[in-house]
């Protein structure tokens, strides 16, 4: 009898471009933990708390603690307007808080959009010298599982849970030609998330320039993508293929009923109620 879970990984656990996908089975933690943790790597992880966001921090940092690049040395960076309501967390030794201060804003979309240019002035002004590795997330997030050192690589994206079992005429792309974050028909690899980005340092602040770039050009021509810094994201990994992509269990939703395919939800987005947490309301995706 041939194992359906076998057959599911044999497909997807590759991209055409030969970049490994990250599933539960597809890699020996111990294995992955005797290659990495000798190299004694410094670990920057932004995460921006603006606004009523804030009260995402602590089960975030808590299960952080966890789950997250456990043993590995991690410097939070925490971007907020409300410092002094950012919670104190017991953090295992070799790790830290670091708190960069940004102004509010009454617009969620800008917030979600600047943190681009907030991750590229600040990997030059500090991170730059200060880690190997960088991952930027978002805060209202739970890690429940494992995420260790098989996510590291050059250019890391995880695939966006809503669209993992889709083909690409189907993801939320930008399509009008007038946004710099235009992708036409016909084109696409993965619908990625804009809640993970990771890598190298210096390649994700390749990535975040060339975001802000064209977030703001796109705001010169009075032009919003679909899914602001997400939208732009996406065209960038179009044609800068990450080396390393992770799946939907590094990047699930809590209203969402768990598959098949995803044994284990590492990482999740927490249900909120937009319309309490957010400055201005939209519909969620
Ligand atoms: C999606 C993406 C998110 C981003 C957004 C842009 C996923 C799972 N999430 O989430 O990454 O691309 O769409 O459209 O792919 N924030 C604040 N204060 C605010 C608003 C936002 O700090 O008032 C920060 C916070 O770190 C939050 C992040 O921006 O986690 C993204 O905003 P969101 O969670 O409201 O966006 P959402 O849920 O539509």
């Amino acid at each position: 009898i041939i194992n359906k879970q076998l057959i599911f990984l044999y497909f997807f656990s590759v991209t055409p471009w030969l970049a490994p996908i990250v599933w539960e089975g597809t890699f020996n933690p111990l294995v992955v933990d005797s290659i990495y943790k000798p190299m004694h790597l410094s670990i920057a992880t932004t995460v921006f708390a603006v606004g009523k966001y804030v009260r995402f921090l602590r089960d975030f940092l808590e299960t952080a603690e966890k789950h997250f690049m456990v043993d590995f040395k991690v410097r939070y960076y925490i971007f907020t307007d409300r410092g002094g309501d950012v919670p104190a967390v017991v953090l295992a030794p070799g790790r830290k808080v670091t708190i960069i201060p940004v102004p509010g804003s009454n617009r969620w979309q800008e917030i979600s959009s600047r943190r681009m240019e907030m991750i590229q002035t600040t990997i030059e002004n500090q991170i730059g010298k200060e880690a190997d590795y960088i991952f930027c997330l978002d805060v209202d997030t739970k890690f429940h599982g494992r995420w260790g050192a098989e996510t590291l690589s050059r250019l890391v994206a995880a695939v966006h849970p809503g669209y993992y079992k889709q083909t690409h005429e189907h993801y939320p792309y930008e399509r009008r030609p007038a946004s710099r974050a235009y992708i036409p028909a016909g084109e696409g690899d993965y619908y990625y998330g804009g809640a993970t980005i990771a890598g190298y340092v210096g390649d994700v602040h390749k990535l975040a320039k060339y975001c802000r770039e064209q977030l703001e050009a796109d705001a010169a021509n009075s032009i919003e993508a679909a899914w602001q810094e997400e939208s732009h994201l996406n065209r960038y990994l179009l044609y800068n293929k990450p080396t390393k992509i992770l799946s939907p269990e590094y990047l699930w939703q809590d209203f969402k009923a768990k598959t098949n395919e995803v044994q284990i939800i590492r990482f999740s987005q927490v249900n909120k109620n937009y319309a309490e947490v957010r400055p201005n309301v939209k519909k969620r995706k």
